[in-house]
């Protein structure tokens, strides 16, 4: 298997979770320019990360990637018991990570900058924060109840990961909600997650 990923992109979702599995893989740090390139784009037309190539088989978009590792190595328990109850709490959760809280950041990544108005701009970047500030206390109810984003571990707690480390590097304002800081921590900690912060230059 190879991973193609950017550093600190959501790519690193899938680098973590490749970790956790432990088989062998290859993972292929590029950067903003080189996923523009002709031969970037005949793997991922897109031009965005990630991108996981298994046998010649050509796999994009991130909840894809990680329901597909998660299958393909049942015994890693990434798909917690494998019920379709199980299954759908991780998808429930991926889906609020990918469709609601990843395009959130857009404003924060210059997705508003055509407006051009550096006034307005900022209002939209004021309101992508108070935004997220809301969607990351639901994820901070939840693991007030649970040790993991879906009850068991999982590609979504690696997804939550990422989108925290953003969160703190543009001071989202993160106060208070302990229980997402502490899992925070223990993800900080966790061999996996090092392993791939490691592999991709960051800390
Ligand atoms: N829907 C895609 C989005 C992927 C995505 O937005 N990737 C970003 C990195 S987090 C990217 O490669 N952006 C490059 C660009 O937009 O130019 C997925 O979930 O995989």
């Amino acid at each position: 298997m190879k991973l193609y990923t950017m550093p600190g992109a959501c790519s690193l979702a899938s680098h973590i979770v490749l970790e956790w599995i432990g088989k062998p893989y290859q993972a292929q740090k590029l950067n903003h320019d080189e996923i523009k390139t002709p031969e970037f784009l005949k793997l991922n037309p897109a031009g965005a990360v990630p991108v996981l190539e298994d046998e010649g088989w050509v796999l994009t978009q991130n909840v894809a990637i990680l329901n597909y590792l998660a299958d393909r190595f049942p015994d890693t328990g990434l798909h917690g018991d494998g019920t379709p109850r199980a299954r759908a709490e991780i998808n429930r959760w991926l889906g609020f990570l990918n469709a609601d809280m990843h395009p959130s950041f857009k404003p924060l990544f210059g997705a508003t900058g055509y407006l051009e108005d550096e006034e307005t701009i900022e209002r939209t970047k004021a309101n992508a924060k108070a935004t997220l500030r809301i969607l990351f206390e639901r994820n901070d109810t939840q693991l007030a109840r649970h040790a993991w984003l879906a009850e068991t571990r999982s590609g979504a707690d690696a997804y939550l990961f990422v989108m925290t480390r953003w969160a703190r590097a543009m001071g989202i304002d993160l106060a208070g909600l302990d229980h997402l800081n502490a899992w925070f921590e223990r993800m900080r900690e966790d061999a996996g997650v090092r392993k791939a912060l490691e592999a991709e230059g960051l800390s």
